[in-house]
């Protein structure tokens, strides 16, 4: 996947990067010193094999450091949780409506398209509902993925960092165009955002909002 062009694929890649960073440490350490073993212990050096028991150290070492390891990566990876799954302040709100086989986004004013307009540097608010089957709406690029299930509304949310054009794909079976049901998403500048909507498109600050 090319460069993340919002702050969740960030984290999102920060976390896949951690993780396998420790992994091929750990993968490297064990192969080393397993092969290294194998020629130090051979049997035809005449080593006699030796019982050994108990070692705080060693037991207190090999509990620690994997504990630790495991918590930071169950830390990473549940901030980076949170931050998609909290809802942001003031988004802007687009309804997302799947259906065999596409999608149909529609704003505000009214205003109803196939592919998904979205304003640069906004926190956006998909509301999704499906009318006949279950879809899922993926978009690879920001590393978001969610479920639309018939008969719910489940919520998708997302800041573009980045203007551009980016892939749309539905990620749940949904039967015999399920392949085909792709769509994009465009992040348009401020003002070329207003001018394809046709006006002012900044969501009313609530009043619990602080800033
Ligand atoms: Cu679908």
């Amino acid at each position: 996947m090319g460069p993340a062009p919002t702050v969740h694929a960030e984290s999102v890649d920060f976390v896949m990067l951690y993780i396998v960073a420790i992994s091929v440490v750990l993968l490297i350490g064990i192969t080393v010193t397993m092969i290294y073993f194998v020629f130090k212990y051979n049997r035809k050096k005449g080593h006699e094999p030796v019982d050994i028991h108990g070692n705080v150290l060693l037991e207190v070492v090999w509990i620690v450091i994997p504990t630790l390891l495991v918590l930071s990566m169950f830390y990473f990876g549940y901030t980076s949780f949170r931050e998609l799954r909290d809802k942001p302040d003031n988004p802007f709100i687009v309804k997302v409506t799947a259906r065999m086989w596409q999608f149909t986004f529609e704003y505000a004013n009214g205003k109803k398209t196939d592919t998904l307009y979205v304003p640069l540097n906004a926190p956006v608010d998909l509301e999704m509902k499906s009318v006949d089957v279950n879809h899922c709406l993926y978009i690879p690029a920001f590393r978001i993925k969610e479920d639309i299930i018939y008969g719910q509304t489940n919520h998708l949310y997302f800041n573009a960092k980045q203007t551009g054009d980016y892939d749309i794909a539905c990620a749940e079976y949904c039967g015999l165009n399920h392949s085909a049901m792709y769509t994009k998403v465009k992040v348009l500048l401020d003002n070329d955002f207003t001018k394809w909507y046709g006006g002012n498109w900044q969501p009313v600050k609530n009043g619990s909002a602080s800033n």
